[in-house]
Protein backbone atom coordinates (compact mmCIF):
# COMPACT_ATOMS: atom_id res chain seq x y z
CA UNK A 1 0.00 0.00 0.00
CA UNK A 2 1.21 3.33 -1.03
CA UNK A 3 2.63 5.44 2.22
CA UNK A 4 1.17 9.31 1.34
CA UNK A 5 3.08 12.05 3.89
CA UNK A 6 1.64 15.47 3.35
CA UNK A 7 3.53 18.01 5.96
CA UNK A 8 3.98 21.98 6.60
CA UNK A 9 0.39 22.81 5.57
CA UNK A 10 -2.62 24.38 7.72
CA UNK A 11 -5.05 21.51 8.31
CA UNK A 12 -8.51 23.02 8.35
CA UNK A 13 -11.68 21.76 9.40
CA UNK A 14 -15.20 22.87 10.69
CA UNK A 15 -13.86 23.90 13.85
CA UNK A 16 -10.65 25.26 13.74
CA UNK A 17 -7.01 25.68 11.71
CA UNK A 18 -3.71 24.02 12.67
CA UNK A 19 -0.28 23.48 11.21
CA UNK A 20 -0.42 19.84 10.93
CA UNK A 21 0.84 16.44 9.19
CA UNK A 22 -1.26 13.99 7.55
CA UNK A 23 0.07 10.26 6.90
CA UNK A 24 -2.17 8.07 5.03
CA UNK A 25 -1.80 4.42 4.30
CA UNK A 26 -3.33 3.22 1.19
CA UNK A 27 -6.57 4.59 0.75
CA UNK A 28 -7.03 5.68 4.41
CA UNK A 29 -6.03 8.78 6.58
CA UNK A 30 -3.69 6.86 9.64
CA UNK A 31 -2.28 9.46 11.61
CA UNK A 32 -2.69 13.51 11.93
CA UNK A 33 0.29 15.01 14.24
CA UNK A 34 1.75 17.49 14.78
CA UNK A 35 4.96 19.15 12.73
CA UNK A 36 8.20 17.10 13.80
CA UNK A 37 6.33 14.69 16.07
CA UNK A 38 8.24 11.48 16.20
CA UNK A 39 5.03 9.40 17.29
CA UNK A 40 5.33 8.22 13.95
CA UNK A 41 9.05 6.70 13.49
CA UNK A 42 11.31 7.02 10.96
CA UNK A 43 11.56 10.29 8.74
CA UNK A 44 8.45 10.22 6.76
CA UNK A 45 9.73 12.68 4.28
CA UNK A 46 12.33 10.15 3.32
CA UNK A 47 10.63 7.08 3.56
CA UNK A 48 6.91 7.64 1.92
CA UNK A 49 6.57 6.83 -1.18
CA UNK A 50 4.31 10.25 -2.15
CA UNK A 51 5.77 13.24 -0.34
CA UNK A 52 3.66 16.21 -0.37
CA UNK A 53 4.95 20.01 0.82
CA UNK A 54 1.67 21.79 1.88
CA UNK A 55 4.06 24.69 3.31
CA UNK A 56 2.46 27.87 2.84
CA UNK A 57 -1.40 25.66 1.75
CA UNK A 58 -4.33 24.63 3.60
CA UNK A 59 -5.43 20.71 3.60
CA UNK A 60 -8.90 20.37 3.36
CA UNK A 61 -11.41 17.53 3.37
CA UNK A 62 -12.06 16.82 -0.40
CA UNK A 63 -15.09 19.03 -1.64
CA UNK A 64 -18.91 16.91 -0.90
CA UNK A 65 -21.04 18.45 -3.73
CA UNK A 66 -24.39 16.93 -2.48
CA UNK A 67 -26.52 18.19 -6.02
CA UNK A 68 -25.93 17.07 -9.08
CA UNK A 69 -26.74 15.97 -12.29
CA UNK A 70 -24.72 13.97 -14.68
CA UNK A 71 -26.24 13.11 -17.90
CA UNK A 72 -29.64 13.90 -16.44
CA UNK A 73 -32.43 13.60 -19.28
CA UNK A 74 -34.58 16.47 -18.28
CA UNK A 75 -36.03 19.70 -20.89
CA UNK A 76 -36.18 17.90 -23.88
CA UNK A 77 -32.43 16.86 -23.91
CA UNK A 78 -29.75 15.22 -21.52
CA UNK A 79 -27.33 17.15 -19.30
CA UNK A 80 -24.32 17.68 -21.15
CA UNK A 81 -21.62 16.22 -18.77
CA UNK A 82 -21.44 12.31 -18.25
CA UNK A 83 -20.45 10.65 -14.97
CA UNK A 84 -16.83 10.52 -16.75
CA UNK A 85 -16.44 14.13 -18.04
CA UNK A 86 -18.71 15.48 -14.85
CA UNK A 87 -16.57 13.91 -12.42
CA UNK A 88 -13.40 14.56 -13.67
CA UNK A 89 -14.27 18.09 -13.91
CA UNK A 90 -14.96 17.83 -9.67
CA UNK A 91 -12.40 16.54 -9.38
CA UNK A 92 -10.07 19.30 -11.12
CA UNK A 93 -12.17 21.98 -9.03
CA UNK A 94 -11.42 20.09 -5.42
CA UNK A 95 -14.45 18.02 -5.22
CA UNK A 96 -14.34 14.10 -4.72
CA UNK A 97 -17.48 12.97 -3.90
CA UNK A 98 -20.76 13.98 -5.62
CA UNK A 99 -24.55 12.71 -4.47
CA UNK A 100 -26.30 12.85 -8.09
CA UNK A 101 -30.08 11.94 -8.58
CA UNK A 102 -31.26 9.09 -9.73
CA UNK A 103 -34.20 10.06 -12.04
CA UNK A 104 -38.26 8.14 -11.49
CA UNK A 105 -40.41 9.07 -14.20
CA UNK A 106 -44.28 7.93 -13.85
CA UNK A 107 -44.57 4.29 -14.67
CA UNK A 108 -40.88 3.25 -13.21
CA UNK A 109 -40.20 0.95 -10.22
CA UNK A 110 -37.85 3.03 -7.63
CA UNK A 111 -35.42 0.05 -8.29
CA UNK A 112 -34.97 -0.34 -11.84
CA UNK A 113 -34.22 3.47 -12.00
CA UNK A 114 -31.77 2.88 -9.24
CA UNK A 115 -30.32 0.35 -11.05
CA UNK A 116 -30.41 1.70 -13.94
CA UNK A 117 -28.34 4.62 -12.56
CA UNK A 118 -26.24 2.53 -11.37
CA UNK A 119 -25.30 1.25 -14.59
CA UNK A 120 -24.68 4.68 -15.88
CA UNK A 121 -22.16 5.56 -13.11
CA UNK A 122 -20.11 2.34 -12.87
CA UNK A 123 -16.65 2.10 -14.54
CA UNK A 124 -16.69 5.60 -15.09
CA UNK A 125 -16.36 7.98 -12.37
CA UNK A 126 -13.04 9.98 -11.42
CA UNK A 127 -14.25 9.77 -7.72
CA UNK A 128 -16.50 8.74 -5.28
CA UNK A 129 -20.57 9.39 -5.81
CA UNK A 130 -23.18 8.64 -3.66
CA UNK A 131 -27.81 9.02 -5.04
CA UNK A 132 -30.58 10.47 -3.67
CA UNK A 133 -33.95 9.07 -5.76
CA UNK A 134 -36.02 11.98 -7.25
CA UNK A 135 -39.75 10.24 -6.78
CA UNK A 136 -41.52 11.24 -9.90
CA UNK A 137 -44.54 9.48 -9.12
CA UNK A 138 -45.92 8.94 -5.54
CA UNK A 139 -48.15 6.21 -5.45
CA UNK A 140 -48.26 3.00 -3.31
CA UNK A 141 -45.33 0.97 -4.75
CA UNK A 142 -43.21 3.68 -4.81
CA UNK A 143 -43.84 4.42 -1.30
CA UNK A 144 -43.08 0.87 -0.72
CA UNK A 145 -39.77 0.93 -2.64
CA UNK A 146 -38.50 3.56 -0.10
CA UNK A 147 -37.39 1.44 2.66
CA UNK A 148 -35.78 -0.60 0.05
CA UNK A 149 -33.47 1.91 -1.29
CA UNK A 150 -32.33 2.92 2.15
CA UNK A 151 -31.26 -0.62 2.95
CA UNK A 152 -29.12 0.03 -0.57
CA UNK A 153 -27.31 3.11 0.83
CA UNK A 154 -29.96 5.92 -0.77
CA UNK A 155 -31.14 7.68 2.02
CA UNK A 156 -32.42 10.94 0.66
CA UNK A 157 -35.49 11.54 -1.81
CA UNK A 158 -36.45 14.46 -3.29
CA UNK A 159 -40.12 15.44 -4.46
CA UNK A 160 -40.77 18.62 -6.85
CA UNK A 161 -43.53 21.39 -6.20
CA UNK A 162 -42.72 22.44 -9.48
CA UNK A 163 -42.68 20.65 -13.20
CA UNK A 164 -46.52 20.25 -13.18
CA UNK A 165 -46.09 17.06 -15.74
CA UNK A 166 -42.91 16.05 -15.41
CA UNK A 167 -41.87 15.88 -11.73
CA UNK A 168 -44.42 17.41 -9.85
CA UNK A 169 -45.78 16.11 -6.63
CA UNK A 170 -49.59 17.45 -5.44
CA UNK A 171 -49.14 18.34 -1.69
CA UNK A 172 -51.06 15.14 -0.83
CA UNK A 173 -48.49 12.48 -2.61
CA UNK A 174 -45.87 15.06 -0.69
CA UNK A 175 -47.54 14.38 2.50
CA UNK A 176 -47.72 10.74 1.86
CA UNK A 177 -44.19 10.74 0.94
CA UNK A 178 -43.18 12.57 3.96
CA UNK A 179 -44.96 10.24 6.64
CA UNK A 180 -43.22 7.16 4.40
CA UNK A 181 -39.62 9.29 4.97
CA UNK A 182 -40.52 9.97 8.63
CA UNK A 183 -40.89 6.56 9.73
CA UNK A 184 -37.62 5.90 8.24
CA UNK A 185 -36.03 8.65 9.33
CA UNK A 186 -35.28 9.55 6.07
CA UNK A 187 -34.53 13.18 4.54
CA UNK A 188 -36.97 14.19 2.56
CA UNK A 189 -35.45 16.92 -0.36
CA UNK A 190 -37.59 19.67 -1.91
CA UNK A 191 -37.91 21.66 -5.10
CA UNK A 192 -39.87 24.69 -3.40
CA UNK A 193 -41.09 26.40 -6.12
CA UNK A 194 -45.11 26.35 -6.60
CA UNK A 195 -44.77 24.98 -10.01
CA UNK A 196 -49.15 25.52 -10.83
CA UNK A 197 -49.03 29.41 -10.65
CA UNK A 198 -45.48 29.66 -12.61
CA UNK A 199 -47.42 27.87 -15.55
CA UNK A 200 -49.84 30.59 -16.03
CA UNK A 201 -47.45 33.23 -15.24
CA UNK A 202 -44.83 31.79 -17.88
CA UNK A 203 -47.92 31.44 -20.10
CA UNK A 204 -49.32 34.63 -20.11
CA UNK A 205 -45.47 35.79 -20.49
CA UNK A 206 -45.21 34.08 -23.65
CA UNK A 207 -48.35 35.24 -24.98
CA UNK A 208 -47.56 38.96 -24.20
CA UNK A 209 -44.48 38.38 -26.04
CA UNK A 210 -42.07 38.41 -23.14
CA UNK A 211 -40.21 35.21 -24.81
CA UNK A 212 -36.28 36.81 -23.57
CA UNK A 213 -34.49 34.67 -20.88
CA UNK A 214 -35.19 37.56 -18.69
CA UNK A 215 -38.46 36.71 -18.33
CA UNK A 216 -37.90 32.91 -16.95
CA UNK A 217 -37.04 34.87 -13.74
CA UNK A 218 -39.77 37.34 -13.57
CA UNK A 219 -42.13 34.21 -14.27
CA UNK A 220 -40.76 32.51 -11.35
CA UNK A 221 -41.25 35.26 -8.35
CA UNK A 222 -39.78 34.97 -5.40
CA UNK A 223 -43.55 34.60 -3.63
CA UNK A 224 -44.07 31.38 -5.76
CA UNK A 225 -40.87 30.02 -3.81
CA UNK A 226 -41.59 31.53 -0.20
CA UNK A 227 -44.99 30.32 -0.44
CA UNK A 228 -43.54 26.84 -1.47
CA UNK A 229 -40.97 26.78 0.92
CA UNK A 230 -43.69 27.20 3.67
CA UNK A 231 -46.06 25.12 2.52
CA UNK A 232 -43.14 21.97 2.39
CA UNK A 233 -42.35 22.81 5.94
CA UNK A 234 -45.79 22.96 7.64
CA UNK A 235 -46.38 19.30 5.96
CA UNK A 236 -42.97 18.60 7.15
CA UNK A 237 -43.59 19.40 10.30
CA UNK A 238 -47.10 17.65 10.64
CA UNK A 239 -45.33 14.22 9.49
CA UNK A 240 -42.00 14.85 11.46
CA UNK A 241 -39.97 14.30 8.14
CA UNK A 242 -36.76 15.87 7.73
CA UNK A 243 -36.86 18.61 5.29
CA UNK A 244 -34.19 19.96 3.05
CA UNK A 245 -35.02 22.56 1.07
CA UNK A 246 -32.89 22.39 -1.97
CA UNK A 247 -31.04 25.87 -3.89
CA UNK A 248 -33.24 27.96 -2.58
CA UNK A 249 -32.21 31.34 -4.00
CA UNK A 250 -35.00 34.19 -2.42
CA UNK A 251 -33.95 35.41 0.91
CA UNK A 252 -37.95 35.19 2.03
CA UNK A 253 -37.83 31.77 1.70
CA UNK A 254 -34.60 31.70 3.74
CA UNK A 255 -36.85 33.49 6.31
CA UNK A 256 -39.23 30.39 6.22
CA UNK A 257 -36.44 28.12 6.62
CA UNK A 258 -34.81 30.22 9.47
CA UNK A 259 -38.18 30.51 11.40
CA UNK A 260 -38.81 26.48 11.42
CA UNK A 261 -35.22 25.98 12.59
CA UNK A 262 -35.62 28.80 15.22
CA UNK A 263 -38.45 26.70 16.07
CA UNK A 264 -36.15 23.42 16.40
CA UNK A 265 -37.96 21.48 13.38
CA UNK A 266 -35.51 19.81 11.44
CA UNK A 267 -35.23 21.87 8.53
CA UNK A 268 -32.61 22.61 6.14
CA UNK A 269 -31.70 25.29 3.19
CA UNK A 270 -29.04 24.78 0.62
CA UNK A 271 -27.72 27.37 -1.89
CA UNK A 272 -25.50 27.33 -4.81
CA UNK A 273 -23.04 29.55 -5.71
CA UNK A 274 -24.94 31.11 -8.58
CA UNK A 275 -27.39 32.14 -6.23
CA UNK A 276 -24.69 34.49 -4.24
CA UNK A 277 -22.85 36.03 -6.81
CA UNK A 278 -25.10 36.08 -10.33
CA UNK A 279 -28.42 38.20 -10.55
CA UNK A 280 -31.24 38.77 -12.57
CA UNK A 281 -30.23 42.16 -13.70
CA UNK A 282 -27.13 41.64 -14.83
CA UNK A 283 -26.65 37.98 -16.29
CA UNK A 284 -30.75 37.05 -17.12
CA UNK A 285 -30.74 39.96 -18.36
CA UNK A 286 -27.46 39.79 -20.70
CA UNK A 287 -28.63 40.97 -24.21
CA UNK A 288 -30.04 39.18 -27.00
CA UNK A 289 -30.42 35.32 -26.17
CA UNK A 290 -27.28 35.34 -23.85
CA UNK A 291 -29.36 35.28 -20.83
CA UNK A 292 -30.36 31.83 -21.30
CA UNK A 293 -26.67 30.37 -20.01
CA UNK A 294 -28.29 31.01 -16.50
CA UNK A 295 -31.61 30.03 -17.02
CA UNK A 296 -32.27 27.82 -14.08
CA UNK A 297 -35.18 26.82 -11.65
CA UNK A 298 -35.16 28.27 -8.80
CA UNK A 299 -34.04 31.63 -11.04
CA UNK A 300 -31.68 34.12 -10.10
CA UNK A 301 -32.89 36.59 -8.40
CA UNK A 302 -32.63 40.45 -8.45
CA UNK A 303 -29.86 42.07 -6.81
CA UNK A 304 -31.45 45.23 -6.15
CA UNK A 305 -34.26 43.25 -4.08
CA UNK A 306 -30.61 42.39 -1.36
CA UNK A 307 -30.91 38.38 -2.37
CA UNK A 308 -27.29 37.50 -2.26
CA UNK A 309 -26.40 39.96 0.05
CA UNK A 310 -29.25 38.25 2.69
CA UNK A 311 -28.12 34.79 1.74
CA UNK A 312 -24.64 35.60 2.52
CA UNK A 313 -25.82 36.24 6.23
CA UNK A 314 -27.71 33.41 6.02
CA UNK A 315 -24.65 31.26 5.28
CA UNK A 316 -22.61 32.92 8.58
CA UNK A 317 -26.18 32.50 10.52
CA UNK A 318 -26.43 28.51 9.93
CA UNK A 319 -29.55 28.60 8.14
CA UNK A 320 -27.61 27.80 4.83
CA UNK A 321 -26.87 24.60 6.19
CA UNK A 322 -24.83 23.42 2.93
CA UNK A 323 -23.80 25.03 -0.71
CA UNK A 324 -23.62 22.66 -3.52
CA UNK A 325 -23.82 23.38 -7.46
CA UNK A 326 -26.91 21.91 -8.51
CA UNK A 327 -24.92 20.88 -11.19
CA UNK A 328 -27.19 20.77 -14.24
CA UNK A 329 -24.68 21.35 -17.61
CA UNK A 330 -26.31 22.25 -20.88
CA UNK A 331 -24.32 23.82 -24.16
CA UNK A 332 -25.55 26.89 -25.67
CA UNK A 333 -25.36 25.04 -29.11
CA UNK A 334 -28.20 22.62 -29.80
CA UNK A 335 -29.67 22.58 -26.25
CA UNK A 336 -30.08 26.14 -24.48
CA UNK A 337 -30.85 27.10 -28.17
CA UNK A 338 -33.92 24.79 -28.15
CA UNK A 339 -35.51 28.38 -26.64
CA UNK A 340 -34.54 30.61 -28.87
CA UNK A 341 -37.86 32.80 -29.41
CA UNK A 342 -39.46 31.04 -26.36
CA UNK A 343 -37.71 31.25 -22.77
CA UNK A 344 -39.89 28.39 -21.44
CA UNK A 345 -38.22 25.98 -24.30
CA UNK A 346 -34.80 26.20 -22.88
CA UNK A 347 -33.52 23.30 -20.39
CA UNK A 348 -33.19 24.78 -17.19
CA UNK A 349 -30.08 24.52 -15.41
CA UNK A 350 -26.39 25.74 -14.82
CA UNK A 351 -22.91 23.51 -14.53
CA UNK A 352 -20.49 24.47 -11.67
CA UNK A 353 -19.31 21.46 -10.56
CA UNK A 354 -15.51 22.17 -10.85
CA UNK A 355 -16.13 26.03 -9.76
CA UNK A 356 -17.66 25.85 -6.01
CA UNK A 357 -14.39 25.39 -3.66
CA UNK A 358 -13.11 28.49 -5.74
CA UNK A 359 -15.96 30.36 -5.55
CA UNK A 360 -16.89 29.86 -2.19
CA UNK A 361 -13.26 30.67 -0.98
CA UNK A 362 -13.84 34.31 -2.36
CA UNK A 363 -16.60 34.24 0.44
CA UNK A 364 -13.20 33.71 2.77
CA UNK A 365 -11.38 36.13 1.26
CA UNK A 366 -13.65 38.72 1.41
CA UNK A 367 -14.92 37.78 5.33
CA UNK A 368 -18.27 36.60 4.48
CA UNK A 369 -17.25 33.67 6.21
CA UNK A 370 -14.82 32.04 7.86
CA UNK A 371 -12.32 29.57 6.74
CA UNK A 372 -13.49 27.13 9.06
CA UNK A 373 -16.89 27.92 7.62
CA UNK A 374 -15.97 27.40 3.89
CA UNK A 375 -14.80 23.99 5.22
CA UNK A 376 -17.87 23.54 6.64
CA UNK A 377 -20.53 24.26 3.95
CA UNK A 378 -18.93 22.58 1.29
CA UNK A 379 -17.38 19.40 3.46
CA UNK A 380 -17.86 18.45 6.42
CA UNK A 381 -21.57 19.39 6.97
CA UNK A 382 -22.73 17.59 3.25
CA UNK A 383 -20.67 14.73 4.56
CA UNK A 384 -23.16 14.59 7.69
CA UNK A 385 -26.24 15.86 5.94
CA UNK A 386 -25.94 13.00 3.56
CA UNK A 387 -24.82 9.92 5.93
CA UNK A 388 -20.79 9.74 4.42
CA UNK A 389 -19.72 11.04 8.10
CA UNK A 390 -16.88 10.68 9.38
CA UNK A 391 -15.48 8.79 6.41
CA UNK A 392 -15.90 11.83 4.19
CA UNK A 393 -15.68 15.38 4.84
CA UNK A 394 -12.86 15.38 7.51
CA UNK A 395 -9.47 15.04 7.77
CA UNK A 396 -9.07 12.21 10.83
CA UNK A 397 -7.34 8.47 11.23
CA UNK A 398 -10.24 6.16 10.07
CA UNK A 399 -11.42 8.99 6.93
CA UNK A 400 -11.18 8.02 3.41
CA UNK A 401 -8.21 10.58 2.12
CA UNK A 402 -10.02 12.47 0.23
CA UNK A 403 -7.54 15.06 0.05
CA UNK A 404 -7.06 18.83 -1.39
CA UNK A 405 -4.37 20.73 -0.99
CA UNK A 406 -5.29 24.09 -1.39
CA UNK A 407 -2.90 27.78 -2.42
CA UNK A 408 -5.19 30.85 -0.95
CA UNK A 409 -2.11 32.72 -2.49
CA UNK A 410 -2.49 30.90 -5.89
CA UNK A 411 -4.93 32.20 -8.61
CA UNK A 412 -7.25 30.79 -10.85
CA UNK A 413 -8.93 32.29 -13.86
CA UNK A 414 -12.32 30.93 -15.58
CA UNK A 415 -11.44 32.67 -18.40
CA UNK A 416 -13.23 33.23 -21.83
CA UNK A 417 -13.31 30.13 -24.15
CA UNK A 418 -12.53 26.84 -22.49
CA UNK A 419 -10.16 27.07 -19.62
CA UNK A 420 -12.63 24.34 -17.45
CA UNK A 421 -12.44 20.73 -18.05
CA UNK A 422 -16.58 20.38 -17.72
CA UNK A 423 -18.96 19.07 -21.03
CA UNK A 424 -20.44 22.97 -21.92
CA UNK A 425 -19.21 25.38 -24.22
CA UNK A 426 -19.15 28.29 -22.09
CA UNK A 427 -19.10 29.01 -18.30
CA UNK A 428 -21.70 30.68 -15.96
CA UNK A 429 -18.52 32.20 -14.26
CA UNK A 430 -16.80 33.45 -17.50
CA UNK A 431 -14.39 36.27 -16.36
CA UNK A 432 -14.10 35.70 -12.75
CA UNK A 433 -10.78 35.61 -11.37
CA UNK A 434 -10.22 33.23 -8.17
CA UNK A 435 -7.72 34.04 -5.61
CA UNK A 436 -6.62 30.49 -4.71
CA UNK A 437 -5.97 27.42 -6.32
CA UNK A 438 -6.73 23.70 -6.40
CA UNK A 439 -3.26 22.57 -6.37
CA UNK A 440 -3.28 18.77 -5.30
CA UNK A 441 -6.24 16.29 -5.02
CA UNK A 442 -5.84 12.98 -3.22
CA UNK A 443 -9.24 10.91 -3.72
CA UNK A 444 -9.01 7.60 -1.65
CA UNK A 445 -5.54 8.40 -1.21
CA UNK A 446 -4.33 8.67 -5.01
CA UNK A 447 -3.39 11.71 -6.31
CA UNK A 448 -5.83 13.02 -9.04
CA UNK A 449 -4.92 16.51 -9.90
CA UNK A 450 -1.41 17.50 -9.58
CA UNK A 451 -0.08 20.79 -10.23
CA UNK A 452 -2.23 21.16 -13.61
CA UNK A 453 -1.84 17.27 -14.31
CA UNK A 454 -4.90 15.04 -14.59
CA UNK A 455 -3.82 11.73 -12.97
CA UNK A 456 -7.39 10.05 -12.00
CA UNK A 457 -9.29 7.93 -14.28
CA UNK A 458 -12.52 6.31 -14.78
CA UNK A 459 -13.68 3.68 -12.36
CA UNK A 460 -11.73 4.88 -9.55
CA UNK A 461 -14.73 6.47 -8.14
CA UNK A 462 -16.78 4.07 -5.86
CA UNK A 463 -20.35 4.02 -5.11
CA UNK A 464 -20.93 5.49 -1.40
CA UNK A 465 -23.64 3.60 0.42
CA UNK A 466 -24.89 6.49 2.31
CA UNK A 467 -26.45 6.36 6.29
CA UNK A 468 -29.53 8.15 7.43
CA UNK A 469 -28.77 11.87 7.81
CA UNK A 470 -26.06 12.93 10.86
CA UNK A 471 -26.90 16.49 10.96
CA UNK A 472 -30.32 16.45 12.68
CA UNK A 473 -30.99 18.57 15.09
N1 LIG B 1 -33.49 23.04 -11.71
C1 LIG B 1 -32.58 23.23 -12.66
O1 LIG B 1 -32.20 24.36 -12.93
N2 LIG B 1 -32.11 22.17 -13.32
C2 LIG B 1 -32.43 20.83 -12.99
C3 LIG B 1 -33.65 20.67 -12.21
C4 LIG B 1 -34.00 21.85 -11.41
O2 LIG B 1 -34.81 21.74 -10.52
ZN1 LIG C 1 -34.71 21.36 -8.32
ZN1 LIG D 1 -31.22 19.91 -9.05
Amino acid sequence: MTLTFIHGGTVVSATGSQLLDVLVDGETIVAVVQPGSTALGADLTATAEVVIDATGKYVIPGGVDGHTHMQMPFGGTEASDTFETGTRAAAWGGTTTIVDFVVQTPGERLQDTLGAWHQKAAGKCAIDYGFHQIIGEVNDESLKGMSELVSEGVTSFKLFMAYPGVFYSTDGQILRAMQSAGDLGALLMMHAENGIAIDVLVEQAIARGDTAPYFHGTSRPWQMEEEATHRAIMLAQLTGAPLYVVHVSAKQALEQIATARGNGQNVFGETCPQYLYLSLEEQLGAPGFEGAKWVCSTPLRSRAEGHQDELWRYLRTGDVTTVSTDHCPFCMKDQKEMGIGDFSKIPNGIGGVEHRMDLMFQGVKSGKISLERWVEVCCTTPARMFGMYPRKGVISPGADADIVIYDPNGHTSIGLGKTHHMNMDYSAYEGFEIDGHVDTVLSRGRVVIDDGNYLGSAGHGRFVKRELSQNLI
